[in-house]
């Protein structure tokens, strides 16, 4: 009898994850309402480690918006295409099948279903993602939903102030009564939002906010009210879930990056304490119901006060999450006087570099104990189930002559970090419900719009202007995770 604490627990969700807007294409199609990603356009190659370039792509003015709303051409716009996952999931389903999958990571593109704001319903929206959850259950896959992955509507940002605007809520309330009732027998898993924190970085496609249009201290206090605004609706999202279905697990999100002192001088680790509690902060409201008071006093002094109800803070109470969900690549460090200390790029931020870590092509660090260290502070701090939800090495991959694709690096990279998730688990206590890779396919990157920064363990044949035959190819660790998930994590 083996003891079960040499092995990850039996059930445990292996998989991989997408988002619509990166994913599917046919922006337009089959009724489909423009989203505010459809209006992000490709700039120039950005240098790989110019977060702040890469990062401009996420970010769009007034006027490109409105430029963009006008133009139908997919070139420059990488998300009107993603990799045609829209016209090809039963293709790209059965090799998420065949390397095992228990669980498939998506989002439903809400301007599918609500492509005209205050408008009907659209079938055709609602019937894609019926015939996607219909193909997943011919394989015992299980989707985990996430309910808004960057791409709201356009009219959210245009025809109101993003999520800034609380009649959003009721949009997105509205929303989520048709998803929760379509999809009540194919759906027990959901996520309310993609990484909740990351409107305060990059409202645009995170808040729907256009901050082309604000000052700088006008857009903060807008990105704080939305962001509050998406915590009422998130708590209201989970009610109306687990009213349409009793069993069904409804999760927050936010994009992790553990904090270590730059030192072991006490300013440091108090200022990596400090950077620790920005970072869970939203997670904090999402599992307590209640915003903490660090939070409140943070927000006072940097005189935002925030329109909350009442009746916001009994919906908060009421609803809040099942698991805590959150994407991993890389830490950082924090220090007191960060001014002389080199820079290091970080998923959609920027922190401090760590000299003792190496860096991927996109100079993010790659520190699989940090995931290690991830899983022990929430676990820590919330004690409810957790899932990883994002992991993954964006690289550029080489098709050699024989069409194969030998991305040892990336084996090596998520060996590293499920070996970490095992001993979170075995001696660490942590409970952990699953495992879904980022971008078990390539897809078109959230931040970069590129195809080149390739996350997939399956290859698409696209480049970032969408040329290509777009054939998928499977990659060495399709195969390599095709058997971790059959060892259920022994063999690595
Ligand atoms: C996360 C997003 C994902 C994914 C990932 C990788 O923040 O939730 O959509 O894109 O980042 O980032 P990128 O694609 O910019 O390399």
């Amino acid at each position: 009898m083996t003891d079960k604490r040499d092995h990850f627990p039996q059930g445990f969700l292996w998989g991989g994850a997408i988002a619509a807007n990166q994913a599917e294409g046919a922006w337009l199609e089959d009724g489909k309402g423009m989203s505010v990603t459809d209006c992000q356009p490709l700039r120039l190659k950005a240098d790989k480690t110019d977060q702040k370039n890469l990062f401009k792509n996420a970010d769009v003015t007034l006027e490109e918006v409105l430029e963009a709303s006008r133009n139908m051409d997919e070139t420059f716009y990488p998300k009107r295409r993603g990799i045609d996952f829209y016209h090809r999931y039963k293709e790209d389903i059965a090799l998420f099948a065949e390397m095992g999958y228990k669980v498939l990571r998506l989002s439903i593109a809400w301007s599918r279903i609500f492509p005209v704001n205050n408008g009907a319903v659209n079938e055709q929206g609602l019937a894609f993602y019926d015939r996607v959850f219909d193909e997943l259950g011919k394989y015992g896959i299980e989707p985990l939903v996430t309910i808004c992955h960057y791409d709201a509507p356009l009219y959210i940002a245009l025809d109101y102030e993003g999520w800034a605007s609380r009649e959003v809520i009721e949009r997105y309330e509205e929303y989520v009564r048709v998803i929760a009732d379509r999809y009540k027998d194919k759906v027990r898993y959901w996520i309310t939002f993609n990484e909740i924190d990351s409107i305060l970085r990059h409202p645009y496609d995170a808040g729907a906010i256009i901050r082309s249009r604000y000052t700088r201290e006008q857009a903060e206090k807008i990105c704080y009210q939305a962001v509050h605004n998406q915590l009422v609706a998130s708590a209201r999202a989970v009610r109306i879930l687990h009213s349409v279905r009793k069993d069904a697990k409804v999760g927050c999100m936010i994009t992790k990056h553990p904090y270590y002192p730059y030192s072991s001088k006490p300013e440091d680790v108090l200022q990596a304490m400090q950077d620790i509690r920005s970072n869970d902060a939203f997670c904090d409201v999402q599992v307590k119901g209640y915003y903490p008071e660090y939070l409140n006093i943070r927000l006072e002094k940097k005189g935002i006060r925030l329109h909350i109800t009442e009746d916001d803070r009994q919906d908060l109470k009421k609803g809040v999450v099942d698991f805590v969900s959150f994407s991993y690549y890389s830490s950082t460090c924090s220090a007191k006087d960060a001014s002389a200390l080199p820079a290091a790029a970080l998923n959609t931020a920027r922190g401090i570099l760590n000299p003792n870590l190496p860096k991927s092509q996109w100079g993010w660090q790659i520190d699989p104990v940090g995931l290690r260290i991830a899983l022990m502070e929430l676990y820590d701090r919330y004690e409810k189930p957790l899932w990883v939800v994002e992991n993954g090495l964006g690289a550029v991959d080489e098709v050699d002559g024989k069409g194969e694709i030998h991305d040892d690096y990336r084996i090596d990279y998520h060996r590293q970090h499920i070996k970490e998730m095992k001993r979170a688990i075995l001696e660490d206590g942590v409970e952990l419900m699953g495992y879904t890779t980022w971008g078990c396919i390539d897809i078109v990157s959230a931040s970069s719009l590129q195809m080149e920064k390739r996350y997939g363990m399956i290859y698409v044949d696209l480049d970032d202007m969408g040329q290509g035959s777009g054939r998928r190819l499977k990659k060495d660790s399709f195969y390599w995770y095709k058997k971790v998930i059959a060892s259920n994590g022994d063999e690595l």
